[in-house]
């Protein structure tokens, strides 16, 4: 049977993701999965703790502890969080484990073999105060474009221009903050994307239909015709997996070349033979989301790591890479203060709510606007009116006309039969469809578009005025039967569809029809037998003012 591995890119353990980290690849892998689930898919869903870098280290220095330290305890946070979104990951692992090494060094070894590491020269900064080379965020200076005095090493976040730190005018170290720097010749290695070129052409040519996502083939085409060049792979800095070369004992693996290799190393620490039934089994499709920011990793540098060293692990089968969720009126960033990120989300308003309006929003195809008033919109207008309302005018109608209806036995079981209507079939294969394609957020809109025939139902037949007649006029009574089996049928079919998007709110429909647990897309074509002695909890509800006036904190006043 076809297996499949869904991956989100892994979040650095430095700080609290926020909402646009989030919808970016956390939440639409896991929706992603929770589908696959619901088909009955062999799959697991791989993410975890990029814990390496200079943004952990630098943090670090800065609070006295050592980078591990800070490194494990943002890990049990995020993880956490990430629980509380009711996010269901096979495995939340790390990047710095013996596993991720040992994969590491075996992939490293073997491109060093194959003739795939070749030694580089350039000119980096260091600090004599401090006694140590200064890469990306250890240095900061003046922009030689737009003259912003807080450019980084690596990339001014001004005017956004990749840097490197040679060009910063007047720079400092961003760890004593004095100008004692020189700028000293330094050895590196990196991986020879041009001789791997041909290999990650070719990769990229017989994939790039499997569903990937436009701006993943565009980028990666793009950079192929551009033409590979080799690519550093190390560091001059301490924290990460020390360089197995000698020669380069004061040196690091690059943050990046063990945080792709670290989807293997997660799933090894998952469990060994795990690792080995999925990644190295010709019948796997590695399914990777992230934001469009980590095309060139996954696209190119992954697949030239795989491809040269030739340990037979899998190569991706789909890119999925999202658009930005923008904001010009809400914080999202921790840098600019405190921002709106997922646990402050996670204080105001349940996982569901959450979940809901991002995959609603997600950037699938074009970056895309968040405001306060576009989730109080479609919190308010979309889950509550048109959906929360629906289920819950068909579940009273329903237990009010119990016996009418042709409830029996002592819980007033009224049993629905599937399928009757080709109104409801279409939206569901609509739905499916779409997630086959990985068109998420369409297949959200098709879950939102059964609910609007719900309501076009009940508008345009009146079933409570049926039910007044019901007993006295046999038409009316068989008009009134059929009406409310068919809305039932779309409640209960809307407890499944929305299960990858809002769990706790399926887990409530479903409940009242005597299903636990997550359900399978199977439950669509039986009957459902729903218990009307249940008592009938709201199912969403409008963003207070209250509420609102927590969110507005986050806004961004000039
Ligand atoms: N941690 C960057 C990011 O979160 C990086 C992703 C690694 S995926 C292997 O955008
Ligand atoms: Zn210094």
């Amino acid at each position: 049977m076809e297996k499949i591995i869904v991956t989100s890119a892994l979040p650095y353990a430095y700080s609290v993701p926020h909402l646009g980290n989030f919808v970016g690849s956390v939440l639409p892998a896991d929706v992603f999965y929770k589908y696959l689930k619901m088909k009955g898919t062999d799959a697991i869903f791989i993410c975890g703790s990029d814990q390496h870098g200079t943004p952990i280290e630098l943090a670090a220095i800065k609070k006295g502890i050592e980078p591990q330290q800070l490194a494990d305890e943002m890990h049990n946070t995020i993880k956490g969080l990430f629980e509380k979104m009711e996010c269901t990951f096979s495995y939340y692992g790390k990047t710095h484990t013996e596993q991720n090494k040992e994969t590491v060094y075996e992939l490293f070894n073997s491109l060093k073999d194959k003739g795939f590491i070749t030694p580089t020269e350039d000119m980096q900064a260091y600090c004599d105060v401090d006694k140590r080379f200064l890469t990306d965020r250890f240095i900061e200076g003046t922009c030689p474009y737009c003259h912003s005095p807080k450019a980084r090493g690596d990339q001014c976040d001004e005017c956004g221009m990749l840097l490197t730190p040679t060009m910063l005018i007047d720079p400092h170290c961003t760890i004593c903050g004095k100008k004692e720097i020189r700028f000293l010749k330094v050895k590196n290695l990196a991986i020879a994307l041009d001789k791997l070129q041909g290999k990650v052409s070719d990769f990229i040519n017989s994939r790039a239909q499997n569903n990937w996502s436009k701006n993943a083939v565009n980028k990666s085409l793009g950079l192929i015709k551009d033409g590979l060049k080799p690519r550093d792979i190390t560091r001059s800095m301490k924290w990460g997996f020390k360089v197995p070369v000698e020669g380069y004992e004061d040196s690091v693996i690059y943050v990046w070349f063990d945080a792709v290799i670290g989807y293997i190393g997660i799933t090894k620490e998952f469990g060994e033979s795990i690792a080995d039934r999925y990644w190295k089994g010709n019948d796997t499709r590695l399914i990777q989301f992230m934001g469009k920011d980590n095309i060139e990793f996954h696209a190119i540098m992954f697949p030239a790591i795989l491809l040269g060293s030739e340990k037979g692990y899998i190569l991706p089968y789909t890119i999925k890479a999202s658009e930005y969720l923008t904001s010009r009126s809400v914080k999202f960033s921790k840098s600019q203060g405190v921002g709106l990120n997922i646990e402050a989300a996670l204080q105001i308003l349940d996982a569901d709510y959450w979940r809901f309006t991002l995959m609603y929003l997600y950037p699938e195809t074009a970056d895309t606007e968040f405001s306060l008033e576009a989730l109080k919109d479609i919190v308010n207008s979309v889950m509550n009116d048109k959906i929360g309302n629906l289920v819950n005018r068909v579940l009273v109608i329903a237990r009010n006309n119990a016996s009418v209806l042709g409830a029996s036995g002592e819980e007033g079981a009224i049993g629905i039969d599937a399928g009757a209507d080709d109104g409801i079939s279409s939206i569901i294969s609509s739905y499916k469809a779409n997630f086959d394609k990985l068109n998420i957020r369409e297949a959200l809109r098709d879950a939102t578009a059964l609910a609007a025939l719900g309501n076009e139902i009940m508008s345009s037949s009146e079933p409570w005025a049926l039910a007044k007649n019901a007993t006295s006029d046999v038409k009316a009574k068989e008009d009134f039967v059929r009406i409310v089996h068919k809305l039932l049928r779309i409640v209960f079919d809307l407890g499944v569809l929305l299960y990858p998007f809002t769990p706790l709110a399926s887990s409530k429909i479903l409940g009242y029809f005597g299903i636990d647990g997550a359900p399978s897309i199977s439950l669509l074509d039986l009957r459902a037998t729903l218990d009307t002695s249940k008592e009938i909890e709201i199912l969403f509800s409008k963003i207070t003012d209250k509420e609102m006036g927590k969110l507005r904190v986050f806004e961004n006043r000039p």
